[in-house]
């Protein structure tokens, strides 16, 4: 697998596991957002509820088989939106061709994602240092396809408390998370307000999982 190197066009050195793809899915990049469009009109774009009971600042949709879900009992993937009662709508071709890809592009070969989480970001949005570990296989790699206005990526380390390092996710940019990276702790800081020609103010963050 290729490392991550000259992350955000600096010298960033980061942990093996994570392979950036600058620019990949750029020439996808209306389509993309086009099938964002259509999955939102089916299951629309929401501010899910922490256990904690706080409400998260992006707001998130599904596509695909399973879908990513919190709320106070937990966070999970379920195969029905909670808001319709209906399964998610199903995972673009173009996602699937996409993700898998991008995944093989890094090494893993025939990655076949059940379930795309979508996030959106308005200004003010982040997410919070986090491991993903609600996935039942770990080995399986998370690809993140990021689109609109740029966002500054947090990447930590295994623990916690470890250095937490930031560069800037563009739009196009496509990220494979797999091997010593998939628990990695890592999050968004706060968007700023800018406006990006597709977007708007928003950024979408995609990002492509084997969930069961
Ligand atoms: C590293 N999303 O949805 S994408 C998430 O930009 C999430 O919306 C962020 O973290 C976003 O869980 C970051 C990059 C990413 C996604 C999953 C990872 C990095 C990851 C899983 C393991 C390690
Ligand atoms: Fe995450």
């Amino acid at each position: 697998m290729r490392d991550l190197l000259a992350f955000d066009r600096r010298d960033l050195q980061l942990d093996s596991g994570a392979a950036l793809l600058a620019g990949f899915a750029l020439k996808f990049d209306q389509a993309l957002l086009d099938a964002v469009a259509a999955i939102a009109i089916a299951a629309p774009f929401r501010h899910l509820e922490t256990p904690g009971g706080r409400r998260m600042s992006v707001a998130m949709t599904n596509a695909g088989r399973l879908g990513w879900i919190s709320d106070r009992r937990g966070y999970r993937y379920g195969d029905t939106d909670p808001l319709s009662g209906l399964a998610w709508p199903a995972m673009p071709a173009l996602f699937r061709q996409l993700a898998s890809d991008a995944a093989a592009a890094a090494g893993f070969d025939r990655f076949e994602p059940e379930a795309c989480l979508v996030n959106r970001y308005e200004p003010g949005a982040k997410l919070s240092l986090h491991q993903d570990r609600d996935e039942r296989n770990l080995n399986q790699p998370i690809v993140s396809v990021s689109l609109g206005v740029d966002a500054i990526f947090l990447w930590g380390g295994q623990m916690r408390g470890d250095r937490v390092r930031r560069f800037t996710l563009h739009h196009g940019d496509v990220v494979v998370w797999g091997g010593p990276a998939r628990l990695t702790y890592h999050g968004v800081d706060t968007l700023v307000r800018a406006a990006h020609p597709l977007t708007g103010e928003l950024r979408y963050n995609l990002t492509f999982r084997r969930a069961a």
